[in-house]
């Protein structure tokens, strides 16, 4: 045997390979895989499905089932530690649908998209005319503002499955906005969306001409009903709530205009009162991540997702050892601006008690902060947001805790 092999043999025998077989008994949740659904040759030849084997799916979120007792679906949890790469898949983006709308099934070819409000010329789009605008593909970040970790989230998804991403192709909002003439006076724009709740919100202008787009497409194929086919607006790095689905107009006015969501978005907190708008620099590490388990000591991958509503992540350190030191994780994909960013190290664990924490720093300069630094930061008690959870959008450092027996739970419960 040449050293190479031999190397690479004792390498696994570190613990590679029994970190893989950790890592798949956790994503399926120890249930076997399920018998192979029949379904006809010719519904394969025309839309493919994923192997039987695979059988990461998405939850409800803890605090309401979806769908309920009427059949209403709420927020649904996008599977994070079961993914790999970047990419969300469609049909596992998480779902955030206000008071249990029902998703409105738009007939693409009657759908009519409204552009008014303190313009020279008021247009009415339909799809086919949206397309004959040059298209832009990006690839973006939704999270929603009820993505913060608490004490019973037991998981990854729990705690973090409300953000997903996608390459989003549609029309710049600013190309539109040009073809309507923007009147002088004018400061934001009002976004509704076309379901009998009308999500609905308000950005400034300057964020409408800058990078927000009107999209068509998700991951190469029209927007899936639930993340608001035909249309919807992506406003790169904002809340998620500003994305509204099953876009029907946009109106453009010279102040902010409180729509029904702002429950949920103008703070209570008189310390942080304002609106949440843009995400802070976040990462959370998906591998070792809560309910899994560590098969023995030994070299694994560890790895997860950074992003910032900033711009693009610049750096992830990782910490083993309770954030007394840091070290830069690897990054693994493409890095893209306000998009998920995937990053790693190779981690040998010896055995003993930890905790991992990661921590991202974005292109302005933005470090993720913890929740104890963000209490000193808002004059409160260290442990306020432990308690209290935080106000507003979550970007603190999730750290997770590895016990001796491999064993990995939430730090904060
Ligand atoms: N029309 C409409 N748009 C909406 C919503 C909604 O309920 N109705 N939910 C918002 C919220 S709170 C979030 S977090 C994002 C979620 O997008 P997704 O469902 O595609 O993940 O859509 C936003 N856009
Ligand atoms: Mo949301």
């Amino acid at each position: 045997m040449d050293s190479k092999k031999a190397s690479r043999r004792k390498f696994l025998k570190g613990g590679a390979a029994a970190a893989a077989v950790g890592a798949i008994q956790s994503a399926s949740g120890q249930t076997p895989a399920p018998a192979p659904v029949k379904r006809s040759l010719k519904d394969e030849v025309a839309y493919g499905e994923r192997s039987h084997y695979v059988t990461s799916v998405r939850v409800a979120v803890l605090e309401r089932p979806s769908p309920d007792e009427f059949g209403l679906t709420f927020h649904v949890l996008t599977p994070l530690q079961d993914q790999v790469g970047i990419i969300t898949p469609s049909s596992l983006h998480f779902v955030g649908t206000h008071r249990g709308a029902i998703v409105p099934d738009i007939d693409p070819r009657e759908y009519r998209f409204l552009l008014h409000g303190m313009v020279d010329r008021p247009l009415e789009f339909t799809l086919e005319e949206l397309k004959r605008f040059p298209s832009v593909s990006r690839i973006h970040f939704v999270e929603c503002l009820g993505n913060r970790a608490r004490a019973d989230h037991k998981t990854v998804q729990q705690t973090h499955g409300l953000t997903s991403c996608s390459e989003w192709t549609g029309v710049l909002l600013s190309v539109l906005l040009k073809e309507c003439g923007v009147q002088k006076g004018a400061n934001w724009v009002v976004s509704e969306g076309a379901e009998e709740v009308k999500g609905a919100g308000s950005i400034p202008l300057a964020k409408a001409m800058d990078d927000c787009l009107v999209a068509y497409g998700q991951n190469g194929e029209a927007i899936r009903p639930q993340n608001g086919f035909p249309v919807r607006l992506i406003v790169p790095g904002f809340e998620g709530i500003y994305n509204t689905k099953w876009l029907r107009r946009i109106k453009v006015v010279d102040h902010y205009y409180m729509t029904y969501n702002d429950y949920g978005h103008i703070s209570k907190d008189p310390k942080v009162a304002g609106l949440n708008l843009q995400w802070g620099p976040k990462s959370v590490i998906t591998f070792p991540s809560g309910g899994q388990k560590l098969p023995g000591p030994g070299v694994y991958q560890l790895t997860g997702l950074a992003w910032s509503g900033g711009g693009a992540v610049r750096k992830v350190e990782v910490s083993a050892d309770g954030g007394h030191t840091w070290k830069d994780a690897e990054i693994r994909s493409q890095v893209h601006r306000m998009a998920h960013t995937r990053f790693g190290m190779t981690w040998k664990w010896e055995g003993q008690e930890c905790m991992l924490q990661s921590r991202c720093t974005d292109e302005l300069g933005q470090v993720q902060p913890t929740k104890a630094q963000l209490a000193k930061f808002f004059n409160q008690p260290p442990d306020y947001y432990h308690t209290h959870g935080v106000q507003g959008t979550d970007n603190t450092i999730q750290p997770w805790r590895v016990a001796a027996d491999g064993s990995v739970s939430n730090a904060f419960a």
